[in-house]
């Protein structure tokens, strides 16, 4: 099957949101501009999940995922949303917010309307999709953006997927590595999670990584304006998993 030109980009909930212990829907307004500044200069055949940092995580812990729990997480989730969009509208960028819990399921696997996502790019738009609460087999469960990001890469055969997070990229004994391979697994850091995270840090992110059926460009650096840009121009940023 032909590549696509495609982009996926993970915006870490770390990058845009304040995610200490005691933080609570705590926005890093700076943060989010710059994020929304690069991805405006370049939004073409792109979609960005982004995660729940403090406006998701918390909430679990508070909340509880039973249906009035799960309600405020989702409630939660969708401010987000609704701030990141509004910034990248401000950008001039044509958001599409898609938001999971009415989007996908996880019954016998996770599944959504992938074609409604190639649609969308198709038509002009930039999909935002992040990590939310979603019906599973037994009830309610997190979805994590990386999960969706894995999700839609396997459908949607993108030429590249970066991670944007709050470290440079992935921890080797103690120094961020320029290339990552499936032997380094066990020396791995898990720098750039956080303890308020419910759905893990780095180390469970490559572990995904390492586990999805399809190869591509795979980037993970910090989710500034200067690399992000990087990423989004095609170049070599932070670090390179080699899959
Ligand atoms: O921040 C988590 O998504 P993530 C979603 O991408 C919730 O791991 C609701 C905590």
């Amino acid at each position: 099957m032909k590549r696509s030109r495609l982009r996926i980009l993970k915006i870490g909930g770390s990058v845009i949101t304040d995610k200490d212990e005691n933080a609570f829907e705590k926005l890093r307004q700076n943060a989010l501009e710059e994020v929304c500044r690069a991805i405006s200069e370049s939004w073409e055949d792109l979609v960005v999940v982004h995660g729940a940092g403090s406006f998701g995580h918390p909430h679990v812990k508070k909340y509880g995922l039973n249906p009035l729990g799960a309600s405020k997480v989702h409630l939660a989730c969708l401010r987000l949303s609704e701030r990141f969009c509004s910034a990248l509208s401000k950008f001039g960028v044509a958001t599409l917010p898609i938001h999971p819990l009415n989007f996908y399921t996880r019954i016998s696997g996770l599944e959504c309307d992938v074609g409604y996502i190639r649609r969308a790019v198709d038509s002009g738009f930039l999909p935002v999709l992040h990590g939310d609460v979603i019906f599973g087999r037994d009830g309610i469960e997190v979805l994590s953006g990386d999960d969706i990001v894995i999700h839609l890469a396997e459908r949607l055969r993108p030429s590249s997927i970066g991670f944007a997070t709050d470290v440079d990229g992935v921890m080797v004994n103690g120094k961020v590595v320029e290339k990552l391979s499936a032997e380094d697994m066990e020396k791995i850091g898990d720098e750039g999670g956080s303890r308020v995270d419910v759905t893990g840090g780095m180390l469970k992110k490559i572990q995904k990584v390492f586990r999805m059926s399809y190869r591509c460009e795979i980037f993970v650096f910090r989710g500034n304006y200067n690399n992000l840009k990087r990423f989004l121009k095609g170049e070599k940023v932070g670090t390179e998993v080699i899959l």
